[in-house]
């Protein structure tokens, strides 16, 4: 069973518009599609903007209309996730974000301003720790934990080269003491807290920064996740399977919350700064990045840099996230827990024509449960889960041999596959 087979009949309530809509696309002759497909690339060229561009989007749920629909960045504002009575519109902008012509990503926007006053005081600390002497960046990794807590560059692999690009300040976003004797010992990397600077150090407190700022992260990701659940759960309903072990039940069952602060350093050419990759999580909540110049101030951001994701279609396209916004992808976890209902969101992190500045970023894993078994949904097949994007991403199948399946372990497989 293909389990969001895109040929199937959408349903019939105007509410389903969308997800509808996508399938007239698909059956256009070729030459309609692909002038839908062109009209899009332009809207994403003429929006072409520094990571944090001025305007505010200032409509509830904006959906984007069918012909313009492939890989348009999708948002939803903020209070209308949190507080709208019309659930229907709330799910269509998600189903447009993450569904089989959706671009990936889901931009929240109209964030409160504590928000974004928590992620700039986060990402500037990122700055000032990514600028600090060698030496003193040194003395917060922890090579007996995999480099998985505190500091880490240069010591992961990406593809077999040594990533020198970025270095990462690694720590569970909510938890600071997993106390389960079990787990400590069999995952240390992923349950022993870092050694935090002290606030003397960067001037203010990395450790209560870091976690400000993921508990509302996780609590957003919560709001996106239950809209996430109802798409899944009606595109597995036209196949007739039944969908028992919801996103958001994982979650809240799970103490694994990975928050990675990032600083890319800067080039002296252009390139990528992160190559592509899908997330394991379930799902991925980002803070749109800040730049800074070699004196410390903020800079926009270089032409061409920044978060590019890979549609459905299979064209990259530079995410802009909207001013006062958080972005969201899905991971590979929900791909498998809904047999593909959700695809996970191949994404690459490019550093533009000369990227002289570093980029400061944030982004929180929400993950399963170490223990947590992964597996699509009775009556779908391993093969239902399974995307293939060629070169760009290690196969899935080869990292999922089986299912069902830990999620510790199939993120140790991807882990191999990957570094
Ligand atoms: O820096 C970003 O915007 C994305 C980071 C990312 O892709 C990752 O850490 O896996």
């Amino acid at each position: 069973m293909a389990a969001f087979d895109k040929s199937s009949a959408a349903g019939d309530n105007s509410e389903e518009l969308i997800l509808e809509l996508f399938d007239v696309l698909e059956r256009c002759p070729a030459a309609a599609r692909d002038a839908a497909t062109d009209a899009a690339l332009e809207a994403i060229a003429a929006a072409a903007a520094p990571e944090e561009p001025e305007e505010q989007v200032p409509e509830a749920v904006k959906s984007e209309p069918s012909s313009a629909a492939e890989a348009v960045l999708q948002t939803i504002d903020y209070d209308s996730l949190l507080n709208s009575t019309d659930e229907k519109a709330v799910e269509a902008a998600v189903a447009s974000a993450f569904g089989p012509n959706g671009l990936g990503v889901l931009a929240v926007t109209n964030i409160p301003p504590s928000l974004t006053e928590k992620r700039r005081r986060l990402l500037r600390l990122g700055q000032k720790l990514g600028t600090l002497p060698d030496d003193v960046l040194k003395r917060y990794e922890r090579p007996e934990l995999c480099y998985c807590a505190g500091w880490s560059r240069g010591r992961e692999k990406f593809r077999g080269q040594l990533d020198v690009a970025k270095g990462s300040w690694y720590a569970n976003g909510l938890h600071s003491n997993i106390d389960d004797a079990s787990l400590r010992e069999r995952y240390p990397e992923s349950t022993t807290e870092p050694q935090w600077p002290s606030p003397d150090l960067l001037g203010d407190s990395l450790e209560d920064a870091f976690r400000d700022l993921s508990r509302d992260l996780h609590a957003l990701s919560r709001h996106v996740l239950r809209r996430c659940d109802a798409v899944a759960e009606r595109a597995l309903r036209k196949h007739g399977v039944s969908y028992e072990t919801t996103l958001s039940a994982v979650v809240d069952r799970s103490r694994l919350h990975v928050g990675r602060l990032l600083h890319y350093f800067p080039r002296d050419a252009s390139g990528t700064w992160c190559g592509w990759h899908n997330d394991n999580s379930i799902i991925t909540a980002l803070a749109p990045a800040l730049f800074y110049d070699a004196a410390g101030s903020e800079v926009p951001a270089p032409p061409g840099a920044g978060l590019t994701a890979l549609s459905r279609s299979g064209a990259e396209h530079r995410v802009a996230p909207p001013r006062g916004s958080v972005l969201f992808q899905i991971g590979e976890a929900a791909q498998i827990l809904t047999a593909g209902a959700l695809m996970a969101t191949p994404h690459a992190v490019q550093a533009g024509e000369l990227a002289s500045c570093s980029r400061e970023a944030f982004a929180l894993f929400v993950e399963p449960a170490w223990d947590e078994p992964l597996d699509v949904p009775r009556g779908c097949a391993r093969a239902d889960a399974l995307v293939d994007y060629g070169e760009t991403i290690p196969p899935l199948a080869k990292r999922l041999p089986r299912l069902p399946v830990a999620f510790a372990q199939f993120l140790a497989d991807s882990v191999k596959e990957y570094y």
